[in-house]
């Protein structure tokens, strides 16, 4: 299996996040995407290739030019605006009861206008870094367009929760979406297995609406957990889209044996579909080990989930999303490619 990866994902390097009410130190850094390109040449995946140019137009069929110029010039804006500090949070959002009709000209409001969450730093490489692992995404899609039964997207910062022009939960562009627009955008039926701890908000409201691209999702129940206000399992598309979502909420604290119950009935759905090409949602928060994450899976268990797929004997394109168990976060990512490989 090919991995793609650009080391331009360290420009995003949050010293900070705010997260459980109050400022922490940032768990999405670029020691992951270190540790995972690691463990992937140790275990001799296959080549390393860098990502290709990405084109806007392509990343406008996802998400909004207006958000994209936003995403680009926030960092200026920042510095314009005298702060000298690492990051950048907004505070104040258009919440039903206020106007979202009209974007505001500063800072505060632009930043509270183009996100869902305080929780996702914005620091002077976002942008660079969110621009190289879209690119990332895009290429592994077409080495997968190009004939290759298996790609390794080695995307940082993740993709899930950005919507077409908001940002939120570490994530900005939605690279798992803008890989399988790349594959439904060559006539090819999609599905997308978001198998990370959270709900991937951002990748089921962008194909929402859309029969061509099916959305299956395994996550911790959004009563209980990020990002609460998505995820239900009555929420199963819309218009063309409808019956092309499938959300399967777990209670905190689920392990193998209930998480591999989910994985079946997604994959009878994925199944249903007969899609021509697989995107997987790879986090690795299920991970019984990880510090923001409440599931128990062990790395014997990612084999397991690494090999269940192989079974499906569709086209694969893995997604690196979270996971922030740092020291076991290569073999968990390894334990699931080299496992789908039959290694
Ligand atoms: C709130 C939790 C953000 C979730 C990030 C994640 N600080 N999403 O791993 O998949
Ligand atoms: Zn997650």
């Amino acid at each position: 299996m090919k991995t793609v990866y650009s080391p331009d994902h360290a420009c995003h390097h949050p010293r900070h996040e705010i997260s459980d009410g109050a400022l922490k130190a940032a768990v999405e850094i670029p020691s992951r995407a270190e540790m995972v390109l690691a463990a992937v040449k140790a275990a001799g995946l296959g080549e390393i290739l860098p990502p290709t140019p990405l084109e806007r137009a392509f990343v406008e069929r996802i998400h909004e030019p207006a958000y994209i110029d936003f995403l680009e010039g926030v960092w200026d804006e920042t510095v314009a605006a005298g702060r000298t500090e690492e990051e950048a949070f907004p505070f104040v959002w258009p919440t039903p009861g206020l106007r979202a009709d009209r974007v505001p000209t500063h800072l505060d409001g632009r930043m509270g206008f183009y996100s869902f969450d305080a929780g996702t730093p914005l620091t002077n490489g976002t942008f660079a870094a969110a621009w190289s692992s879209a690119s990332v995404a895009v290429t592994a899609a077409d080495l997968i367009a190009a004939g290759e039964g298996s790609a390794f997207a080695l995307c940082r910062p993740p993709g899930h929760h950005a919507m077409s022009a908001r940002y939120g939960g570490y994530c900005f562009f939605n690279n798992a979406a803008l890989a399988a627009e790349r594959l439904a955008a060559g006539g090819r039926r999609v599905a997308i297995l978001d198998v990370d701890y959270h709900h991937g908000n951002g990748t089921q409201a962008i194909f929402f609406e859309r029969g061509d691209v099916l959305f299956v999702s395994i996550h911790a129940d959004p009563d209980q957990e990020y990002p609460y206000f998505l995820g239900h399992a009555d929420e199963i598309g819309e218009g063309a889209g409808e019956g092309a979502n499938l959300n399967l909420p777990l209670p905190l604290g689920s392990d193998w044996a209930t998480w591999s119950k989910a994985l079946e009935l997604a994959l009878a759905s994925v199944e249903r579909a007969g899609p021509d090409a697989l995107v997987i949602s790879l986090g690795l928060d299920p991970y019984e080990g990880d510090p923001i994450s409440q599931f128990k899976l062990t790395t014997d268990d990612f084999s397991r989930l690494g090999e269940r797929l192989a079974k499906a004997g569709v086209p694969t394109l893995f997604v690196l999303e979270g996971g922030y168990a740092v020291e076991a976060l290569g073999a968990n990512c390894a334990a699931v490619l080299t496992a789908f490989e039959g290694k």
